[in-house]
């Protein structure tokens, strides 16, 4: 190497080392100078995230799909039968006490109220039960056939109890009725959950167009009658005149294979019992002549509100209706029916006896 090209070599090692270093501080600097538009806050700013979304306060329908109303007037509707089985819950406190001289009769309208209308489209029994809740007690209810605080309101049905109340309730015919729901105090109010639940049959015979046939005599027949009804029925000649009157009726029905007597008794029924034997059909009733009817027997029956018939005169070939009734708006119960034949009555036969 000749000392020229040393001297060549040398300068373009210390140019290139000058040309790092310069590039080294440019850097720097760029570094950490801010960028165009920065601010010192920028510096502080937290990460951008994306806002939540805005939902709507969220409701807690604590008190079930209805709740009672305070009074008549704002009482929700429970339709019977389209809304069965029904549930719900709800409570007293806070709606008042609005009513406490119900027609039934009970200690439990002492305390505030809450109110149903119900709207009954099929009569029947229908099972009602009303149960304290969230800590509550002593609930009850009651079923009137109009708004408790009117004039000539009836009771229809009612319950209560310390931690229950449930009844079989029979709406009698269609219409408005409504529901008391209250308490006896204290406490004054409570939270409750109400249920009403579909019909109890009716017995097979319940109206007249589905009487039982008597094909023979002497008959016998036992049946419950607590879920009878009265659609269709006539106005009894004897029993009850207040409203409702007879209740909880069933019907037989005998076609006289000869001319004679018939004996008709209840005398071992549960209940307070009503008996009619009628002619003519189902809706067009005729009652015999003198009226066969009776209410409470003291000649057979050793009870002192059954009922029984003796020397009912029927002709051959007619065909009688026999009505068996709960005493006005008595609850029917176990029904216990004797029907036997005499050629002479029974009346008679005693007095040719004596
Ligand atoms: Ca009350
Ligand atoms: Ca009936
Ligand atoms: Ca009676």
């Amino acid at each position: 190497m000749t000392s020229e090209c040393f001297i060549m070599r040398s300068r373009k090692g210390r140019v290139m080392k000058k040309l790092v270093m310069f590039s080294l501080i440019v850097g720097l600097i760029g570094w950490f100078l801010p960028a165009p538009g920065w601010t010192a806050q920028d510096q502080v700013k937290p990460p951008l995230e994306k806002p939540l979304p805005v939902r709507p306060p969220v409701t807690i329908d604590r008190f079930g799909p209805k709740d009672g109303g305070a009074t008549c007037t704002t009482a929700p509707t429970i339709n019977i039968p389209a809304d069965l089985d029904y549930h719900d819950t709800g409570t007293t406190c806070g709606k008042g006490h609005n009513y406490d001289d119900s027609p039934c009769t009970t200690d439990f309208d002492g305390g505030e109220d809450a109110i149903y209308e119900l709207n009954v489209t099929t009569p029947g029994m229908y099972p009602i039960t009303a149960t304290p809740e969230n800590g509550g007690s002593w609930v009850g209810f009651m079923v009137t056939d109009n708004c408790p605080d009117q004039s000539g309101a009836q009771c229809v049905g009612n319950a209560g109890g310390s931690s229950s109340a449930s009844a079989d309730v029979t709406f009698p015919s269609a219409g408005t009725y409504f529901l008391q729901i209250d308490t006896w105090p204290s406490p004054d109010c409570s939270d409750y959950s109400l249920d009403i639940t579909s019909a109890i049959p009716p017995p097979a015979n319940d109206d007249c167009a589905n009487a039982t046939v008597i094909n023979s005599l002497p008959f016998t027949d036992t049946i419950d009658t607590s879920a009878a009804t009265t659609a269709d029925d006539p106005s009894t000649d004897c029993g009850s005149t207040n409203t409702p009157t007879q209740s909880h009726s069933v019907w037989y029905s005998y076609t006289a294979a000869a001319s004679g007597y018939l004996d008709i008794e209840l005398c071992g029924s549960s209940y307070d019992t009503v008996l009619e034997v009628w002619t003519g059909s189902c809706g067009a009733y005729t009652a015999l002549s003198p009226a066969q009817c009776n209410d409470d027997d003291s000649t057979y029956c050793s009870k002192s509100r059954q009922s029984a018939l003796h020397g009912v005169p029927i002709m051959a070939g007619t065909t009688y209706l026999i009505e068996a009734m709960s005493y006005g708006s008595g609850d029917g119960g176990t029904l216990q029916i004797s029907v036997a034949f005499n050629t002479v009555p029974v009346e008679l036969m005693q007095f040719d006896l004596q």
